[in-house]
Parts: structure tokens; C-alpha cells; sequence
């Protein structure tokens, strides 16, 4: 087993660990993702007209929302993160996607690298700082990183026609990736991550992913959800940690 290997398998377990990302279908009702869609439609569309271009998320859901809080805090995905992680594993962001006629964008290949954090301290490994929304963002080193797992809870059926991620399978291993090396990762065959209303796509920040434009845009509505391991260093704190 390499040293790679190693420092992930302290976290995660099985098709998580090797792969990056795993699926599964029928964990939340369509009821379930009707209320979620309900409650965070409202704040995307208030955001939406405040905002002077066409937005395609909202950020910081869980301040902004106890059913968001509350959903990412339920029990079967507190389950769920308990048999694929060695330590307790809570909610830290809250971020909707939607792809629609108006917003139907592409996203290219990368990696989630940044986290959102209450206040700027100068920690080392901690680093390229910014702003987005209001809140304060940076770079964690790797292994906080490595710790981390993302929840995406489908509120509408997701296929390859409609913008599903597309991920590289086991690009999570090596750490953080230079261009050149996403470049090269991108040549590998990727994986579409068709997904039905209600289930979810489990992955690490740290996997290759990206996304086409929707073919036949309508709704794809996702949210996405980080969940850490672990407090920060240095007097750093998690921005949205409940
Ligand atoms: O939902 C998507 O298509 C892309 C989302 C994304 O860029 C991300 O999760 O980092």
C-alpha cells in the first residue's frame, strides 16, 4: 500500500476510498427533495433579484436555512457518513446548484480546494485567500482536504442529458493536482454520474470533476454539502460548522 493510500484509508472505506465517489439511489423521498426544493427556491430567487447577472447557486445554505441544516444532519445520511468514515463527520457548507435555459453553464475540470472559514488566520499549509459572497475563503493543506467528504442530494433526476458531473475515477489520490496534471487526468475516461430524484452522489473534494452544459435544460437541481473530520488548526474555524 503507498503512503497516498495511507493517509486516505485513515478516512474512508471501500468504493469511497478507491474510487473518489460513489452513488446511491432512494435515500431521500421525492417528498424529501420537494420540501428542500421548496425552501431553497425561495432563497435563490431572492438572491437571484438582487443580483445584476443570472446566478446558477447559493452559497452558505446552512446559516441560511434550518430544513437545510436539518436535512444535512439527518439521521440516514449521518448513517451513511458513519459507515464510510472513521470519525464523526458534520455539515461545514451548504451550496445549491441549479442548471436551467437561463443558467445552464460548464464547468470545467478541477478540484474543490477552497473551504469557508470564519475568520483570516495566518496558519501554515493555509493559503490563497478570497472572498466569495462575503465570506471568507482559502486553500487547507491536503490532508484537511483528504478528510473532508461532499453529499450532492439530487432534487431532480440527473443524467447525462441534463448536466450530470462527470468524475475521473481515483484522481482523489494524488493529492492536489497541477494543470498540467488535470490536462493529462482529463484524457482518462470519465465517469457520468446519472443519478435519480432523491439519491445522492458521495465524493471527495478532491476528485476530478466537471460538468456539460444540459442538453435539454429544464431544472437540475443539486445540493451540495461538505462534511469534515476534523477541527482546523492554528484557531482556524469551519464558517458554517453547526
Ligand atoms: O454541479 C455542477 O455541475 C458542478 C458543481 C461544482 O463545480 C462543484 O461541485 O465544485
Amino acid at each position: 500500500m503507498n503512503s497516498e493510500r495511507e493517509i486516505q484509508s485513515r478516512v474512508f472505506s471501500n468504493h469511497l476510498n478507491e474510487h473518489g465517489f460513489e452513488t446511491l439511489n432512494g435515500v431521500f423521498t421525492f417528498e424529501d427533495c420537494d420540501l428542500l426544493a421548496e425552501e431553497i427556491s425561495a432563497i435563490y430567487t431572492h438572491r437571484q433579484t438582487t443580483s445584476r447577472k443570472k446566478i446558477g447557486g447559493v452559497r452558505n445554505l446552512l446559516g441560511q436555512s434550518r430544513r437545510v441544516a436539518d436535512f444535512a444532519s439527518a439521521p440516514k445520511l449521518k448513517r451513511i457518513l458513519s459507515d464510510r468514515t472513521d470519525r464523526p463527520a458534520f455539515p461545514v457548507r451548504a451550496v445549491f446548484f441549479d442548471k436551467t435555459p437561463d443558467a445552464n453553464w460548464l464547468v470545467p475540470w478541477h478540484q474543490d480546494l477552497t473551504i469557508s472559514v470564519s475568520e483570516k488566520i495566518s496558519v501554515a499549509g493555509f493559503s490563497g485567500w478570497s472572498i466569495k459572497d462575503d465570506v471568507l475563503h482559502v486553500q487547507p493543506p491536503r490532508e484537511i482536504l483528504e478528510g473532508m467528504v461532499v453529499v450532492r442530494i439530487h432534487l431532480d433526476r440527473c443524467d447525462a442529458a441534463n448536466g450530470a458531473l462527470r468524475v475521473i475515477s481515483g484522481s482523489h489520490l494524488h493529492g492536489k493536482l497541477s494543470a498540467a496534471q488535470i490536462a493529462e487526468k482529463a484524457k482518462q475516461r470519465a465517469v457520468v454520474c446519472e443519478i435519480a430524484q432523491g439519491g445522492i452522489l458521495l465524493m471527495s473534494p478532491l476528485l476530478l470533476h466537471s460538468s456539460s452544459p444540459a442538453e435539454t435544460p429544464s431544472h437540475r437541481r443539486v445540493l451540495h454539502i461538505d462534511y469534515a473530520t476534523q477541527n482546523l488548526p492554528g484557531g482556524l474555524r469551519w464558517f458554517e460548522a453547526t
